[in-house]
């Protein structure tokens, strides 16, 4: 009855998870934090129901407005934690913490509602006309590196300084609060193209532990393509989309010391196939795969620590 089938409003996600969490001791509702425009923003914590001393799996959704598969898949995800009686889902809510705030940029989206293709945040920027930082240049590790803007115009503009936006630095906080040695996972989700995105972003160069990260994304790239028989391609973004820095996986691991840090594109594959504007039908789906990647990369991420 719960599960998500429609692209929903901010108020209606935050509804819904409160709807959920009231029914299960398992799943609270808290404050992640408060947006540029002063709009608090809530993830779905589900606490290990079994195992002492769990690890913890942080999944953020919604950094960018437009992409609204991924807040939709993160309630997919949320719900099948909470509720799933396979054996995969029962072993995940028993062995893990997770925290998973569907939308990060809570302005970005209800803009969305009345500017579809609106991406960035809605920063009022001194000395410019322009609106909004782009949330994934704003991290402080390789900020102001190759592929992000100098320009408050640009859907790409990094903002006046690292970390300045208080959408990113709630993130941040959470994340250093739990310690990166502590998680398990972390993932910032995105759409469109079906990339399992690897560290990386904001250069070339290939982190020391690059092989064990690239096979957790391609177990993850397996276990999807058995689900719905879509392919996802697994590598960094300059090797296989393009440079982007100050990104958020890029932060997780370089300044939180998470081990395993992923940025998936999700469905569809191309702009022709929809890009950012796919139909509530691929709701059901988009979470089916995704969260059979997720189960897999946390399998592959706890084998190989
Ligand atoms: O440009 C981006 O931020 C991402 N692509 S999107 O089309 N969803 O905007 C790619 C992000 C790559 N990840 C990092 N650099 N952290
Ligand atoms: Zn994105």
């Amino acid at each position: 009855k719960r599960k998500p089938d429609f692209y929903m409003t901010n108020s209606e996600i935050n509804a819904w998870m409160n709807d959920l969490a009231n029914d299960y001791s398992y799943a609270t509702v808290s404050t992640t934090g408060t947006s540029i425009e002063g709009q608090d923003f809530f993830q779905l914590d589900v606490d290990a129901t079994i195992v002492s001393n769990p690890k913890h799996v942080y999944i953020n959704g919604g950094i960018h407005a437009r992409e609204w598969i991924s807040p939709a898949t993160m309630q997919w995800i949320i719900h099948e934690v909470i509720t799933g009686t396979s054996d995969d889902a029962v072993r995940m809510r028993e062995n893990y913490i997770w925290h998973i705030p569907p939308v990060i940029n809570p302005d970005g989206y209800d803009y969305t509602w009345t500017n579809r293709m609106w991406r960035k945040n809605r920063r009022i920027n001194s000395g410019s006309s322009c609106i909004g930082v782009d949330l994934n240049r704003n991290w402080g590790w390789g900020w102001d590196g190759p592929g992000s803007s100098t320009d408050p115009c640009s859907d790409t503009y990094r903002g006046a300084s690292a970390d300045s936006e208080p959408e990113v630095r709630a993130v941040e906080d959470q994340l250093m609060a739990i310690g990166g040695e502590n998680i398990v996972l972390y993932m910032d989700v995105h759409s469109y193209s079906q990339f399992w995105l690897v560290p990386w972003g904001g250069t070339t160069e290939k982190p020391d532990d690059y092989a064990e990260l690239k096979a957790g994304g391609d177990a993850a790239a397996a276990a999807i393509r058995s689900v719905n028989n879509l392919s996802f391609l697994v590598g960094t973004p300059p090797d296989i989309l393009y440079v982007a820095s100050g990104g958020s996986f890029d932060w997780a691991k370089g300044h939180a010391g998470v081990k395993y840090t992923y940025a998936p594109e999700l469905r569809p594959a191309s702009a022709g196939a929809g890009g950012f504007v796919i139909p509530p039908e691929n709701i059901d789906p988009s979470g089916n795969e995704i969260f059979a990647g997720v189960v897999a990369n946390i399998d592959f991420a706890a084998s190989n620590p």
